[in-house]
């Protein structure tokens, strides 16, 4: 299976990046993370993106706050799926890294989450992937039954508590 390779602005995006990472395991997917910075280290953001197809990864997840031009940086430097993720940061909440994220020029997609959305990157990420494996498709498929089974017992016992 192809590798899902995340990126995160700063280490300070941990907590975030960790909700993605829980959901890879637990659906058996293969990941690296890594910490680059569009503004820090834009070298080794950008050969990151340049190398990544060529060292075996299919989706990748960016996550960064405050002006979050991370993900679009990597998607300028790949033709794979980028999945981004703002962060919410103090001054204004996230919005500036919504804004900074999903509005991409024509030509340079990235699918960007909700504010703080690790559980949905690794998801849509996990979604991508099994376009082309029947198996994590499987799971995907276990993971929504299972999901609304949950729904549905709290459907049954509402009431009692009301
Ligand atoms: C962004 O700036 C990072 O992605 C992080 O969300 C934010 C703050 O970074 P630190 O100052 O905590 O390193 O580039």
């Amino acid at each position: 299976m192809k590798k899902v390779g995340i990126v995160m602005g700063s280490d300070s995006d941990l907590p975030v990046i960790r909700k993605a990472v829980d959901q890879l395991k637990a659906l058996e997917i293969p990941f690296e993370v890594h910490v680059y910075s569009a503004h820090r280290t834009p070298v080794e953001a950008r050969d990151f993106a340049l190398n990544a197809r060529e060292a075996g990864f299919g989706v990748l997840i960016a996550a960064a706050g405050m002006a979050a031009h991370l993900a679009g940086a990597i998607a300028a430097n790949t033709t794979l799926p980028v999945i981004g993720i703002p962060c919410k940061s103090a001054a204004l909440d996230g919005v500036d890294a919504l804004l900074a994220t999903v509005q991409m020029p024509s030509g340079i997609p990235v699918a960007t989450v909700a504010i703080d959305g690790g559980t949905n990157a690794a998801l849509l990420a996990a979604q991508i992937l099994a376009v082309e494996d029947p198996k994590l498709a499987a799971r995907l498929d276990q993971k929504r039954r299972d999901d609304a089974a949950k729904v549905l017992e709290k459907d049954a016992t509402i009431l009692e508590k009301l």
